[in-house]
């Protein structure tokens, strides 16, 4: 089609590109394009129920597209990037798929809304619809592929634990790119993604596709200044690009110096593209309301599609006539996917149950259940001198998983024993080693490669996870306080325990996030004493766990990590150098299965079910309990609170028909109300007693030991919760 003047042309006036490619660039477009314009059809005739379109964003989005490469760089992408997804051999078929929300959608299996671009094969991964959480698990990603460069030993598969499970692969020159509009540079979460990837000068490529509005607020609302490029230009390691992005070569050139700059190893780069939006925000907005006509007119002047088109005819590369083919072609292939898609299988009515957690990895399974072999670790054991804190065995289980597993990295706030290296070779410091002391002495065992500090920042220590577990990686990170874990919740909520489920199995995320958490600290007030364990429970995919003593926290920490789904491992700061539950390590392949409670203290008379800081106070109540009254409660440790094991809870309450149920969070809508409410609704017929709960007051937890006292539930709280239970 392309004349050969045209052709001679090309390498030089056409960035490097051929004519075919320049020909394959207006298809890709056009593809695009019309895919939208199906969708949007079929959405007026309820056939898709959703419609987000890329129109408008396309030309950069191409370029992007082939600057990159497929299954070999890695993907973060907005859900504009149609176009991108087209040109990195997504099919029509593909994306129709996902908007009809077939069984067979590759994207998602009919789970996520349409774009919400997802494919194993072309590294593109799952995203979700909250703005901004894709920066973070971007950085993770670049982080994680320069570990495995650097380690390449690490990639290699194991059997026996989640890395059985994981094809990792990775390149030295590869480019994570990740991509928003530019209204969701607003979110936290762009700015310490920024932050991370300039820092480490990891090669991650931002693009902010700019059409100057996000839904109905205008960029300069958004932005200070008006221009994100303007904000960001002082990130040192960057490379910055601004450029029409509603041109193709522009585009191309610009994201093409951009990806140099990052497979040079030089750090990241920002592609700033301006782009139009030429239909509304999505088709449940009408931007008339908001923009008016003058307005939109100088937009759909700046249309991609048909300024390419003439660009195409003036430069003698295609005339009107094989422009029509092309697009006829491009017709065909839009009407043929919609038809297939419209007759594609729907997902079984059962199916939504697949993907929670690993379908190949149960850690309720007996394969995680180990005897302690003492004497795997008589040597440190000696050297102890016996029986140790849940602090001790936590750390000296982390310090065998990773000699075990090359995949375990570890970060957090202070985790690290010294950020300056030459201090500890110089041996002018100690080192610290979190503010716990749970990592101490890990860094300087294991490297800084494997143990470091992140900024003060919970979302993007989470986040920075969730990209290097997607990857095969095991990040075993820390969350220094409960009580600031939120800032992380975005990436808790809607990201970590969602990657599989989402993704129709295609990804997961097993990452171990351990948290300090609870009270009965004496002056820990308000924020350094919060539990909300139930808050964590509540949420489908993410396995929750609380051990109350040493010996089970070393075996459900080393289940934690050697499983395949993401764990919120929950550590009682009090508990951590109680003389409570202090045990001899049970060495290196010590596990304790999820979802098996254990009996503290055998019982006839009254079951409680406990967990955490709260076992130990019961089983002192149960003990006063008797020596009152000769009554005997049943005390049981949860252990686990994501599965929890209802048939320990049913086989004691069957026992006893009497329940008392006891954990330190607040009363209300505590994980407690959970469990009675099942006990009264499956066990009713055994029971004789009304089912009771104890728990904090429904406050916040004061500085005043006075009041501390009051508002946690105390040993006499609980004793009194007994006597009523069985005085019933
Ligand atoms: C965290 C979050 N807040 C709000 C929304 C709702 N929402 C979806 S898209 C959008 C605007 C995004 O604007 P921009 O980043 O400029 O991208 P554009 O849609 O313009 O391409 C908003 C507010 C969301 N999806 N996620």
């Amino acid at each position: 089609m392309a004349t050969i003047k045209a052709e001679l042309r090309a390498t030089s006036a056409y960035e490097g590109l051929t004519t075919n490619q320049l020909i394959d660039i207006y298809r890709l477009m056009y593809l695009s394009r019309r895919i939208d314009d199906r969708e949007i059809l079929l959405k007026r005739q309820q056939k898709v129920f959703f419609q987000i379109s890329g129109a408008g964003h396309e030309a950069l989005l191409v370029a992007a597209g082939l600057a990159l490469k497929p299954g070999y760089d890695w993907f973060y992408p907005y859900y504009r990037d149609r176009a991108l997804c087209l040109t990195l051999g997504m099919t029509a078929l593909d994306q129709l798929l996902g908007a009809v929300g077939s069984a067979d959608d590759p994207n998602s299996g009919g789970r996520q809304m349409p774009s919400h671009w997802s494919s194993a094969r072309l590294n593109i991964v799952t995203g979700s619809s909250p703005t901004g959480t894709q920066y973070l698990q971007a950085v993770g990603c670049a982080d994680g592929g320069r570990y495995f460069n650097r380690n390449p030993q690490a990639a290699e598969k194991a059997k026996g634990d989640y890395r059985e499970f994981k094809q990792v692969v990775h390149h030295s020159d590869e480019v994570v790119y990740v991509s928003s509009g530019e209204g969701t540079t607003s979110e936290g979460e762009f700015w310490e993604a920024m932050n991370v990837a300039s820092n480490l000068r990891l090669p991650v490529l931002f693009m902010i596709e700019d059409n100057e509005y996000a839904i109905s607020v205008p960029v300069e609302v958004q932005t200070a200044g008006g221009s994100i490029s303007r904000l960001v230009a002082n990130f040192p390691n960057f490379h910055f690009e601004e450029c029409d992005g509603c041109d193709p070569l522009a585009s191309y050139a610009a994201v093409r110096r951009a990806v140099d700059h990052i497979r040079a190893g030089a750090g990241p780069a920002m592609v700033h593209g301006h782009v139009i939006r030429p239909y509304s925000h999505s088709l449940s907005d009408d931007e008339k309301l908001y923009r008016p006509e003058a307005e939109r007119r100088t937009h759909v002047e700046r249309d991609p599609i048909t300024r390419f088109q003439l660009f195409l005819i003036r430069e003698g590369i295609l005339d009107e006539h094989s422009i029509g083919e092309l697009e006829k072609s491009v017709d065909e292939e839009v009407q043929q996917a919609a038809d297939q898609a419209l007759s594609a299988r729907i997902p079984a009515t059962d199916s939504y149950t697949k993907h929670v957690y690993s379908a190949v990895l149960d850690p309720t399974s007996s394969a995680f259940e180990t005897k302690p072999h003492y004497e795997l670790a008589a040597e440190a054991n000696a050297r102890a001198g016996g029986e140790r804190t849940m602090a001790d065995l936590i750390n000296s289980c982390l310090r065998d998983e990773m000699k075990r597993d090359p995949r375990i990295v570890i970060f957090g706030e202070d985790v690290a024993d010294c950020s300056r290296e030459q201090y500890l070779e110089e041996k002018l410091v100690k080192g610290k080693g979190g503010v716990f002391k749970l990592t101490s002495g890990l860094q300087r065992t294991y490297g800084t490669d494997r143990v470091f500090n992140t900024p003060l920042a919970e979302a993007s220590i989470v986040g920075r996870a969730i990209g290097m577990a997607t990857r095969g990686l095991k990040p075993v990170v820390e969350i220094q306080f409960f009580d600031y874990i939120w800032p992380a919740m975005q990436q808790l909520r809607n990201e970590m325990p969602l990657i599989r489920w989402r993704s129709n199995g295609a990804f997961s995320c097993p990452a171990v996030v351990r948290v300090a958490i609870g009270g009965y600290l004496t002056g820990g007030s308000i924020y350094h004493s919060q539990s909300g364990e139930s808050i964590f429970t509540h949420t489908p995919g993410m396995r929750v766990v609380f051990p109350s003593n040493a010996l089970d926290a070393a075996g459900l920490l080393r289940t934690a990590m050697r499983c395949d789904d993401p764990v919120l491992f929950l550590e009682h700061k009090r508990l951590y150098r109680e003389a409570f539950g202090r045990a001899v390590y049970p060495g290196p392949d010590y596990m304790v299965p999820f979802g098996k409670a254990k009996v503290a203290r055998e019982g006839t008379d009254l079951t409680v079910v406990t967990y955490g800081a709260t076992l130990p106070r019961a089983l002192q109540a149960a003990q006063e309990l008797e020596r009152e009254q000769g009554a005997k409660a049943e005390v049981i440790d949860l252990r686990t609170l994501s599965p929890y094991d209802w048939d320990a809870i049913a086989t004691s309450v069957s026992k006893t028909s009497r329940v008392l149920v006891v954990h330190e969070d607040m009363l209300s809508w505590g994980y407690g109300a959970e469990i009675a409410a099942r006990i009264a609704d499956e066990l009713f017929d055994q029971l004789d007693a009304p089912v009771r709960r104890v728990a904090a007051k429904d406050t916040f937890v004061a500085y005043q030991p006075i009041l501390e006292d009051v508002i946690l539930p105390q040993m006499k709280d609980i004793l009194q919760g007994m006597r009523d239970v069985i005085r019933y």
